[in-house]
């Protein structure tokens, strides 16, 4: 008997294959979840009808939350947003010469009526973003909300807290 094939909730999008050392922290995170994902390269510039196709049939199959990143002028995240209602999380990731400031100001300052929530730069930015998804999903699913709620709980405890008391005469 073949194991049930689930249908990915959370859809991870890269620019270019060049971000996948990054982007891989967030898909190595949904797995750790137990979250069904699909990860793709699209880009917003080189292959825009992939990326609009993506976008208007993310709902349709079934995913629940988009992440998107990408560097320099990072239009993947926005494009997403342009053509779904899905909640869509970009990811600047550093490429070039700006360091990733160039990805940040191109993901986060959206005009106003098309959402994109902008994380960090880079691989913190990649792996909150799966956290992000994950509690998305959470909201409706008790399980999982469970599941981060432990996972807090364990990050909580292995914070050393004070590591050194030092005595003095007051
Ligand atoms: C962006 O341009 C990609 O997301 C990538 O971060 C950057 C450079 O892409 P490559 O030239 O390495 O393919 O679109």
């Amino acid at each position: 008997m073949s194991a049930k094939k689930v249908k990915p909730l959370v859809g991870i999008l890269m620019g270019s294959s060049s971000d996948l050392e990054v982007m891989s922290g967030a898909s190595a995170l949904l797995e750790e979840l137990g979250i069904a994902h699909e990860v793709s390269v699209i880009s917003a510039h080189r292959s825009p009808g992939l990326a609009a196709e993506y976008a208007s049939s993310a709902k349709k199959r079934g995913l629940k939350v988009l992440i998107a990143g990408a560097g320099m002028a990072a239009h993947l995240a926005g494009a997403m947003a342009a053509n779904t209602n899905l909640p869509v999380l970009g990811v600047p990731l550093e490429s070039g010469t700006l360091a990733g400031m160039d990805a940040l100001l191109a993901t986060v300052q959206m005009p106003s009526g098309v959402p994109v929530a902008s994380l960090a730069i880079g691989s913190a930015g990649a792996k909150n973003a799966a956290l992000l998804a994950v509690q998305i999903l959470a909201l409706s699913d008790r399980v999982l909300a469970a599941k981060l709620d432990r996972r807090k709980a364990k990050m909580a405890r292995e914070v050393p807290g004070t590591v050194k008391q030092v005595a003095g005469d007051a």
